[in-house]
């Protein structure tokens, strides 16, 4: 019985940028760099047979548009491929590619081309290694609610690996149907580009997630800390570290966790307007300056309350030895009317809904409520015509699919749902 290793969005050239000496990586780039070097030892030391990428390994262009041309990637590619020769002289069976949707298909051939052997670009094809069959289905990546033809979905083999969305959070995504049905045809399904480990998802007890190999700038909703301002920032929120990959043996599926070099952190503030935002900054980085590992944390800021970016930035390079990655601001918006939603009205309106809800529930059901109502409940995700029905039941199921993520177990959520049934009704 074979051993596979999975590895999936390392996103390794992402951080590549131009310099005008051409021979300069972006730090970012050699952390990058760092870090799948590190995992590489520790995927080696798990000794497995196959080494399957699920796909975004690579990546093709930067976040904003830029491609990165070839004198800019190609700096990294010395380095990449060694790293994917110790995988290949390391296993007995090589490497197993499928393309994300960030990689590039030339990148992928182009691998299996200077490898010759031990590197495989697999697309929407079965391969059998030792008693596995595994199928590789190239990403149908879409924006929003998409689904793939019943005449397209693979079958007859026994692992499935993919690169698709996962309708598990607020963003739609494959629709959760043919989910469904290639869980029926598979016994395994392995989906990439969620940038989170996680089991049993929708219901299906063999479709797992899997986590990014590395951090990259394509972080999603994944870090390890969080401050939050105004808060308590002696007590910042823990989220469980995401990094790693996964080993299969036989039926089993084990998640291994990797410790980046770096530590993430996610700093959000909120105030009434610039001032308050950049006293809540300086609050926030005179704490992180007191962590004894000040000088690996890599800082994404989310500023509510402001409407330049600079203006945080300035903030934030009063403190040069914390680096801070990226700087996202959001106009507190102040509705003079609370949103409603039509149909809805006539029963409550999201702020009225929302007010009762807090005022009602203590607790980490009421964080679980607040980040509901900030990420999920927002007026951007719910359509104006959607009646109070359709918004009830909206309700419900982003909240069991956001509960999961928010750590809330199943039994909390029902006792929420009692709670708040009765607050929906007429006032
Ligand atoms: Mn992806």
């Amino acid at each position: 019985m074979a051993r596979i290793a999975v590895l999936s969005d390392a996103h390794l050239l992402m951080q590549a940028k131009r310099f005008p000496d051409e021979s300069d990586k972006s730090p970012g780039g050699k952390e990058s760099l760092i870090n799948f070097t590190r995992v590489v030892d520790q995927v080696l030391k798990d000794r497995p047979d196959v080494v399957i990428m699920a796909g975004d390994m690579f990546d093709e262009k930067e976040k904003g548009g830029d491609w990165v041309v070839d004198a800019e990637a190609a700096k990294y590619w010395p380095d990449i491929r060694n790293e994917v020769r110790r995988l290949i002289d390391g296993t007995k069976h090589g490497v197993y590619s499928l393309r994300g949707n960030h990689d590039s298909a030339p990148v992928l051939l182009e691998l299996q081309d200077y490898f010759r052997d031990g590197f495989y670009f697999a697309r929407n094809e079965a391969k059998a290694i030792e008693d596995h069959k595994i199928y590789f289905m190239e990403t149908h990546y879409r924006h929003g609610n998409y689904v793939i033809a019943d005449e397209q979905l693979p079958q007859g083999s026994e692992i499935l690996v993919m690169h698709e969305t996962l309708p598990v959070g607020p963003i739609p995504g494959l629709q959760e149907e043919v989910l469904q049905e290639l869980g029926r045809r598979f016994d395994l399904v392995l989906n990439g580009h969620m940038h989170f480990y996680g089991s049993g998802l929708l219901g299906m007890s063999n479709l797992y997630s899997l986590p990014a190999l590395i951090p990259s700038r394509e972080l999603k909703n994944n870090y390890m800390l969080e401050y939050r301002w105004p808060g308590n920032l002696d007590d910042p929120r823990q989220k469980d570290s995401p990094f790693g990959y996964v080993i299969i043996e036989g039926s089993g599926v084990s998640f291994r966790r990797y410790t980046p070099v770096q530590t993430i952190v996610n700093v959000r503030v909120e105030g009434e307007g610039p001032e308050e935002v950049i006293a809540g900054i300086n609050e926030v980085y005179s704490r992180l300056m007191e962590r004894p590992d000040k000088e690996n944390l890599r800082i994404w800021v989310s500023a509510k309350g402001v409407t330049f970016k600079h203006t945080v930035r300035e903030g934030a390079e009063k403190y040069p030895e914390i680096e801070t990655i990226e700087i996202l601001v959001e106009p507190k918006r102040v509705s003079k009317k609370p949103a409603e939603l039509k149909g809805l009205d006539k029963v409550m309106s999201i702020a009225d809904l929302k007010e009762k809800v807090l005022t009602t529930l203590s607790g980490p059901d009421n964080e679980l409520a607040q980040a509901l109502f900030e990420e999920v409940l927002t007026d951007q995700y719910l359509s104006k015509r959607m009646d109070s029905n359709q918004t009830r039941y909206l309700f419900r199921e982003l909240l069991s699919r956001a509960a999961p993520l928010y750590g809330v177990p199943e039994e909390r959520l029902g006792r929420f749902f009692a709670t708040i049934e009765s607050l929906w009704k007429i006032r």
